[in-house]
């Protein structure tokens, strides 16, 4: 006898009710496109799905007809019912159904497993619930495209996404999790916020950063630019192309020529876009002979570069084709890679804590064995840098995770994760270990000794490129950046024409004093420029009417509503600026 639902672990009971609930889709996909073919249709995190080759497209309007039909069956509360019979039996089933005999052809054995419920029959292995009346708290999402099999040669089907949960309350807290998350997205944000845009002229994965935007990002540049210089980096400049020649010596051409834009021909040489901007800087440190009392040398720059990640992947900002990474390369010498290691550990907590980042994971990123052609083919060079990292991480006494096949081709990384308003997982700092560019650079320094030295490279991103940067920064300030950040610190609304030449008399006051400041003198009232104010997310809006006027004061409101009344312009002045200075 099997164990009845309610007594299985949590877990067990809602992967169940996923489950049955395709089904249950499945058989209300049918009935109401007749001639519809059925494909396979897993339960999934948050929920389930079917994939259907359907004589038209799905509109909305299918998804509550077919929602209203699930109902019904919920409501007859039909058991599930599990049986077996041979290929032979299924096949004759299932005769008018081309995906599900591709199944039945690919299972070895002879027995086909089947459940059933009502009139319904699907070809599957279980478990389900017991009745279609268990299935739970559900609502149909999304439509999307999806190949068979996932296989871009075969049909392209349409999938139909449900959430599902136990209860009625999670599902609700979910469908709220993902209205906040939506609010918070970056691509909107950064089209209402007016920070970036694209242009299908440019491409996909090619943002246009509008002025306020950058100003966003040259505060951030300027930020990790000050901190680095504080830390003994030295910044340069270099160019975005190079001879392919240049990628060849450096092992990108073989291990990274994927991710590269392809050649262009110029006067008869092949030039690149480069993915990366180590081998500049391996250049600048070969350009000089170096002694070891020049090292550790630490070369940075706001490095930009270009890669050719799928169109599939790239959106917004998080993940792009041309960008510009807060890049560095340590040359030092093997003793000094721990020291540097948590130095550069150190920068990361410090640039984070200002940035208001606290949530984020350690991990270790190692090369896959199996898979050596995709790395540097030195296995002794491995067996020492990957141990290096693992250790320096123990020795700082931070958590990790170890992630096999996540390496660079050069060497292990230690990446820093964070997690999106969707909880999706991404780098952003990374701190790389490298013992094979120095070799195939062949670049050295003088020892103590009189004798030339191979010093190692750490390549390392503390604050990630400035695109993924962003697009954390805007979801996770839901675009209300702080102070320093914000792209117009404080709007200056003059309540009737007369006072707009004191409103004007106050910017420059504020501007005197570095502020980022504009005037709102449009024919609006107040009220509706406070509101579009507060949408825009500015941080300040300081209101002049005559008492203000009068005083030589404004009347000071913050864009969560909070209103501070009428102050003194100087100490408005004071006020702002020492919230910049510290980054509040
Ligand atoms: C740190 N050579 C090293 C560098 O010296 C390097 O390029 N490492 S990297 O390949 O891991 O890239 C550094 C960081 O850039 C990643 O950790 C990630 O945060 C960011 N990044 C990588 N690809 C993209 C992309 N397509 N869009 C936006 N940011 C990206
Ligand atoms: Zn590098």
């Amino acid at each position: 006898m099997p164990q009845p639902l309610h007594e299985l672990p949590q877990e067990d009971r809602v992967y169940r009710m996923r489950h049955s609930a395709a089904h249950i889709m499945a058989e209300a996909v049918l009935e109401l496109f007749p001639g519809a073919k059925f494909a396979i249709g897993p339960p999934i995190e948050h929920g389930f799905y079917y994939d259907f080759e359907l004589s038209r497209p799905l509109t909305p309007e299918d998804l509550g007809a077919i929602d209203e039909r699930m109902r019904a069956t919920i409501a007859a509360d039909h058991p599930f019912v599990h049986r077996e019979v041979d290929k032979e039996e299924a096949r004759r089933l299932f005769a008018d159904q081309p995906f599900k005999l591709e199944l039945i052809d690919g299972i070895e054995v002879d027995q086909m497993s089947l459940y059933e419920h009502g009139e319904f029959t699907d070809l599957c292995e279980g478990p389900h619930v017991e009745r279609t009346g268990q299935v739970g708290a559900f609502k149909l999402a999304s439509v999307a495209g999806a190949y068979w099999r996932g296989d871009e040669h075969k049909p392209m089907l349409q999938r139909i996404y449900g959430l599902l949960f136990e209860k009625k309350k999670e599902l609700k807290a979910h469908l709220a999790m993902m209205e906040e998350a939506e609010k918070r997205d970056h691509r909107r944000l950064g089209r209402e916020l007016e920070l970036f845009t694209t242009h299908e002229l440019i491409g996909a994965g090619l943002p246009l950063w509008l002025p306020k935007g950058a100003t966003v990002r040259r505060l951030l540049e300027e930020f990790i630019t000050e901190l680095e210089r504080q830390a003994g980096y030295s910044h340069v400049y270099t160019p975005h192309i190079a001879k392919k020649d240049l990628y060849e010596l450096s092992g990108h051409w073989d291990h990274f020529k994927d991710d590269m834009f392809p050649v262009m021909e110029l006067e008869h040489e092949e030039m690149v876009l480069r993915p990366m901007n180590c081998p500049h800087h391996i250049l600048i440190y070969a350009s000089k002979l170096r002694s070891y009392r020049d090292l550790p040398i630490r070369l940075a720059e706001m490095g930009t570069m270009y890669r050719n990640e799928r169109s599939g992947v790239v959106g917004g900002l998080s993940r792009v084709r041309a960008m510009t990474l807060n890049d560095a390369h340590i040359f030092c010498t093997p003793e000094q890679v721990k020291a540097e290691f948590s130095n550069v550990m150190r920068l990361v907590e410090e640039a984070y804590d200002t940035l208001g980042i606290t949530e984020y994971s350690y991990q270790l990123s190692l090369r896959d064995p199996a898979n050596t052609e995709k790395y540097a083919p030195d296995d002794a060079m491995w067996e020492m840098a990957e141990p290096m990292l693992r250790e320096a991480m123990t020795e700082l006494d931070l958590p990790f995770t170890e992630a096999i096949g996540e390496a660079a081709f050069y060497g292990p990384k230690l990446d820093i994760q964070l997690r999106d308003t969707m909880g999706r997982e991404e780098t952003f700092s990374t701190v790389q270990i490298d013992f094979h560019l120095p070799n195939q650079f062949d670049i050295s320094y003088i020892g103590e000794d009189g004798a030339e030295h191979r010093p190692v490279i750490i390549h390392r991103g503390v604050i990630s490129t400035m695109e993924r940067m962003m697009a954390y920064l805007i979801e996770h300030y839901a675009g209300a950046f702080p102070l320093w950040l914000a792209p117009v610190q404080a709007i200056v609304i003059p309540i009737a024409d007369r006072h707009i030449e004191y409103a004007q008399k106050v910017i420059d006051d504020l501007q005197a004093a570095g502020l980022r400041v504009e005037l709102d003198d449009r024919g609006e009232r107040m009220q509706a420029k406070i509101r579009d104010a507060q949408l825009q997310k500015i941080p300040y809006m300081l209101i002049v009417g005559d008492r203000e006027q009068e005083a030589d004061a404004v009347a000071v409101r913050q864009r969560d509503g909070a209103n501070l009344g009428a102050l003194p312009l100087f100490q408005v002045i004071d006020r702002l600026k020492d919230e910049v200075t510290t980054k509040c």
